[in-house]
């Protein structure tokens, strides 16, 4: 993918296998891409790598066929063989370079970062775009500290790639962190377990454009 698609992108959904079975993945594909998520991950932490990529390559046709990117968690081989718009790293995954090496040019290579400092790093190691957070608590990701919103707007000063940030984001604390300097967030849990996930991803995708217009009025 290439950054200016990263760029127009405001909301990113993930269908994490912590929180849907297996079976139920492209149904819940679907419904986040009706829901207008613009780039779609998949994140399976507890499923074998054939697993994995065999849904991989079925999530791809749906993905495809509606022009959202899908990003492969963890992988960098399940993202060149599928082949993936992008591949996503953590901070114990290997470098963005090794990653570069097996996905090729043309697969965007994302990092999560926990901190400013983590957050330059990424950068200048190269990262087409980060992950930032966890922003609030959350049992997605049990063992992390929550930042806060108040590092929300020094990160945006610091780091010139497309920031996306995560971890705890709902509906309902949305508008906060818009509000507190993010124009562009994940989130997990609170798109997968909605009870009509295409209705909660349109309204917060409605949240987000409202922010970016009143910033392009500016
Ligand atoms: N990285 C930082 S927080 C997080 C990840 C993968 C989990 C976000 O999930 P949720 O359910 O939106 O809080
Ligand atoms: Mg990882």
């Amino acid at each position: 993918m290439t950054a200016a698609d990263l760029s127009r992108s405001r909301l990113y959904g993930i269908l994490d296998l912590g929180y849907v079975e297996i079976g139920n993945a492209r149904k819940i594909a679907e419904a986040l891409v009706t829901g207008g998520v613009d780039l779609l991950q998949l994140r399976a932490k507890n499923h074998s790598p054939a697993e994995i990529e065999k849904l991989a390559v079925e999530l791809h046709a749906i993905t495809a066929e509606r022009g959202v990117p899908l990003i492969i968690n963890d992988h960098p081989e399940i993202a060149r063989n599928v082949p993936a718009e992008g591949v996503h790293l953590g901070q114990d995954d290997l470098s963005i370079a090794a990653a570069r090496k097996i996905v090729g040019p043309e697969c965007a290579v994302g990092k999560s970062t926990h901190s400013i400092d983590q957050a330059i790093r990424a950068f200048y190691e190269g990262a087409d775009y980060i992950g930032f957070g966890p922003i609030f608590a959350t049992p997605t990701k049990p063992d992390y500290p929550p930042i806060g919103l108040d590092d929300i707007a020094r990160v945006h000063e610091s780091v010139r790639i497309p920031i996306f940030c995560i971890g705890g984001i709902k509906l309902d604390n949305l508008a906060k962190v818009i509000e507190a300097g993010a124009r562009r967030v994940v989130i997990v849990s609170g798109l997968l377990l909605a009870s009509d996930i295409a209705v909660y991803g349109r309204a917060a995708k409605e949240l987000l454009n409202q922010k970016s217009k009143i910033e392009n009025r500016k």
